[in-house]
């Protein structure tokens, strides 16, 4: 990059947008002229990269969330100009600082799985993979969280209302889409994906739902304003909102609507670029050589169907030939185990939406029965494969005979899928299930988010090669004995932690020590991932420091965050009750230079960067069998924290490659809870376990203010008290209990030797390689995609 010419065209562009002389211009101004700069600089090469691959094989990545978070950082450090274009502006005394904090997050995403495709973008990218993302332009991406009086308030996102400054709208490859009561115009925004340090740039296309006629006329002329507009309102009404639910499935003719919104647009798209481009071949024989589609979660299923129909009725291929077609071009992965999660859409509301797309899973379903039958099979050995089951289209059932891999998330998960949930597919066709363990990049969530400890593994190994291939970070081994380098480690974690309480101190007004040690549990708040079990033993450390002021403790903060559906009660409550023990212990100074208890708001990608490098402890508290993978893990790992964990998900690989003795396993395994899942009775370790007694107890003792919402009563409650035919306790908090509170023990005590918790940072932050989500893109690739 020419410094000169990028300092002349940011001027140029800043005074052409803003019609302002330079000392007037704002942040805003500031911001969007640098975004306009940057995709000036990467236009060419990002037209070279769509050129280049019109002709390649390509993977589709299908996926209803993206959760890119803020990209002006991002998109700098993957064009290597990150420092350069930092100095450039506090050469014109411009706070690099506070443009940075001017760009909202694009929340397009509820947790986890969006921002696993937002980074497997970024690897694509990186490892110059021919990858296309398609999802939905929401206009509102995840509510913002509030907390007041200790409850969550949900308020809107509207991120783009600025404008959008890495986004380019392409008119010209809009696309109609065809409810069965209304017909839309899908609007792409295509969004350039780097990759880090080459000339790869791919493209993220994201749609929008317009009116197909902007306004109808009729009706303004004869007075009728609201109706004139109101097609226009339902059309954006599509997009309008992401919805906020993490696991939970959400029944709504809308979500169906959004589904088969973007998936339609973007197999049209496909379709009608394979037919400009190999125009030869009109029969789609090849179409599959040169497409496959990643269905990201059951989310986007309904794709298949759509490819079907737009093959038979739009180009005339015979039935059984678009569904040999089909079968050959979709993969599918699976994220969770949870029943709830996995979506099934009732035929009415399929009827309702894409008539259509019904009638093809119908005759898919029967074309299925039918072979199971000539095979032999009862009615009811045929039950759990159906795709259609008292008038309920079962999504997963769908992509799996459809798909030509199924795939898991981590390795136990994808056990559990052969072993369980999916179990009657896996002995009909095992070939097709395969584990593809998470990952996330390494350029966001420590290039860019940690530079101090970036710039140091850079100087211990005398090059920056292990940005490119992370398993080169197991050559920082070789300093695992050296007091010096040990040493360095702790200081970095040190000026980290100062930064992030400096920030806790702005945001949250709650000051903390640096000198503690920092716990952190941040994700989507859900009843098995167990953030009240953390909240449990807080509790209980709480009134023994009371009771025993004197007793051996090295301080901790205790950091927790994240979002609850909004209408998941129970999340909501264990919000509330992170709140209240905040208050209760932040104003006691008979134990507040002990303990700290920080909440932090709106928890978010952005958050997350600051978060990540201060851990010294990353809690991963699942229930065992239960989180498919988590990616958070990953991340704290990364940036040097040991990880207090369950065997669940990711972290039984993380104990596999940082050593189970760097790190804090706890709590009960998969098989010893499905052993015993009939007989528990979580009253039993209430009774038996003083602790357990005092934590629960005190839910309903009065020291803790629920403002009457009953929200305490209710964690009580599914805590010891069947209710409605449901077993109490069901993710076996007060099971694990004893365990977690004694390696949090274990955890005090070690800490203070400080130099052996350096080096067991260090060994994690030496195997964290493994956890890249280039690995998982290449495996993608090579195995399922066959890039
Ligand atoms: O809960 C899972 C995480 O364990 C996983 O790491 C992530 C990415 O694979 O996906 C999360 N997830 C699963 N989010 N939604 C679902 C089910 O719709």
């Amino acid at each position: 990059m020419n410094k000169n010419k990028f300092m002349e065209s940011y001027i140029e562009n800043l005074q052409r947008i803003t019609l302002k002389n330079f000392a007037e211009t704002s942040d805003k101004d500031r911001y969007f002229a640098l975004c306009d700069t940057i995709m000036e600089l990467i236009n060419q090469e990002w037209r070279n990269c769509k050129n280049r691959t019109r002709r390649s094989r390509k993977a589709y990545y299908f996926s209803a969330e993206f959760l890119v978070g803020r990209s002006l950082g991002n998109n700098l450090i993957n064009l290597g100009i990150y420092d350069e274009v930092k100095e450039i502006l506090s050469e014109i005394d411009i706070d690099f600082e506070s443009i940075e904090n001017f760009e909202d997050d694009a929340a397009l995403g509820n947790g986890g799985l969006g921002r696993l495709a937002a980074c497997f973008m970024d690897s694509a990218a990186t490892q110059k993979l021919d990858m296309y993302g398609y999802g939905v332009r929401y206009r509102e991406g995840l509510f913002k969280q509030k907390i007041e009086n200790g409850f969550q308030v949900e308020g809107g996102d509207h991120w783009i209302k600025d404008g959008d400054g890495w986004s380019i709208r392409v008119e010209s490859d809009s696309k109609i889409v065809k409810f069965r009561d209304q017909t839309v115009k899908a609007v792409p925004y295509d969004m350039p994906m780097l990759g880090f340090e080459n000339e790869q740039v791919n493209t993220l296309r994201l749609w929008q739902a317009e009116p197909f006629e902007e306004f109808d006329f009729s009706y303004f002329n004869n007075f009728q304003y609201d109706k004139a507009v109101e097609e226009k309102n339902r059309a954006e009404d599509i997009t309008r909102v992401l919805y906020p639910n993490d696991m939970q499935r959400e029944g709504r003719v809308l979500r169906l609507k959004q589904q088969y919104f973007f998936c339609s647009a973007s197999i049209q798209d496909m379709v009608s670029k394979y037919k400009r481009y190999f125009d030869h071949d009109l029969q789609f024989e090849d179409f599959s050589k040169y497409h496959i589609i990643q269905l990201n979660d059951t989310h986007p299923i309904i794709a298949i169907p759509e490819l079907i129909r737009v093959l038979v009725d739009e180009n005339g291929i015979e039935f059984e030939r678009a569904v040999e077609i089909t079968k050959n071009t979709f993969a599918f992965t699976n994220h969770t185990v949870l029943q709830e999660a996995l979506e099934s859409w009732p035929k009415d509301i399929m009827l309702e939406v894409c008539p259509r797309c019904f009638d093809i899973i119908k005759k898919l379903n029967e074309n299925l029965v039918k072979e199971f039958k000539e095979k032999g099979l009862s009615e009811e050995a045929i039950d759990p494969y159906r795709i259609i089951r008292f008038d309920q289209v079962r999504m997963a059932n769908l992509a799996i005979v459809m798909s030509k891999s199924v795939n898991g998330v981590a390795k136990l998960h994808t056990q559990i899928l052969k072993d369980d949930t999916f179990k009657n597919w896996y002995k009909l066709m095992p070939e097709k299930f395969n584990n593809k363990t998470n990952g996330i990049t390494p350029r966001r969530w420590l290039v860019y988010s940690n530079i101090k400890l970036s710039n140091f593994i850079t100087e211990k190994l005398g090059s920056d090669d292990w940005k490119y291939d992370l398993t080169k970070l197991k050559d920082l081994e070789k300093y695992l004995d050296d007091e010096k380098t040990l040493e360095e480690i702790n200081q970095i974690k040190f000026e980290n932690k100062k930064e992030l309480a400096k920030y806790i101190l702005e945001n949250e007004g709650i000051s903390i020590n640096p000198n503690s040690i920092f716990d952190i549990q941040v994700k989507r708040i859900h009843e098995y991932k167990r953030q009240h079990l953390n909240l449990l033993h807080i509790i209980n450390l709480y009134h023994k420091l009371k009771k025993n002021p004197d007793m051996d403790f090295y301080p901790t903060t205790f950091i927790l965050g994240g979002k609850a559906a909004p209408g998941y009660f129970r999340a909501k409550a264990i919000i509330k009750l992170a709140n209240e023990i905040a208050r209760v212990i932040n104003n006691d100074e008979e134990v507040n230079d002990k303990i700290k208890v920080v909440f932090v708001n709106n928890y978010r990608v952005s958050y997350g960067e600051k978060l990540f490098p201060a851990a010294d402890i990353s809690e991963q508290i699942s229930t065992a069998g239960k989180e498919a993978s988590g990616t958070g893990n990953m991340k704290f790992m990364l940036n040097g924290a040991l990880t207090l964990g369950t065997y669940d998900g990711a972290n039984i690989e993380i104990f596999e490659n940082a050593g189970v003795e760097n790190n804090y396993l706890f709590g009960a395994k998969v098989e010893e809870l499905n052993e015993i899942y009939d007989s528990y009775n979580p009253k039993e370790f209430y009774y038996k376990n003083e602790d357990i007694k005092d934590a629960v107890d005190t839910l309903l003792s009065g020291e803790l203010n629920d403002n009457d919402s009953y929200m305490f009563l209710d964690i009580y409650n599914c805590l010891i008290n069947p209710q409605g035919g449901e077993k109490a306790d069901t993710y076996f908090v007060l099971k694990d209990f004893e365990d977690y509170k004694k390696t949090h023990e274990k955890i005090n005590k070690e800490y203070s030797d400080r130099l052996t918790w350096a080096r067991k940072s260090l060994k994690n932050i030496a195997n964290a390689g493994y956890f890249s989500s280039d690995r998982t893109i290449l495996e993608y690739a090579k195995d399922i995609w066959k890039l």
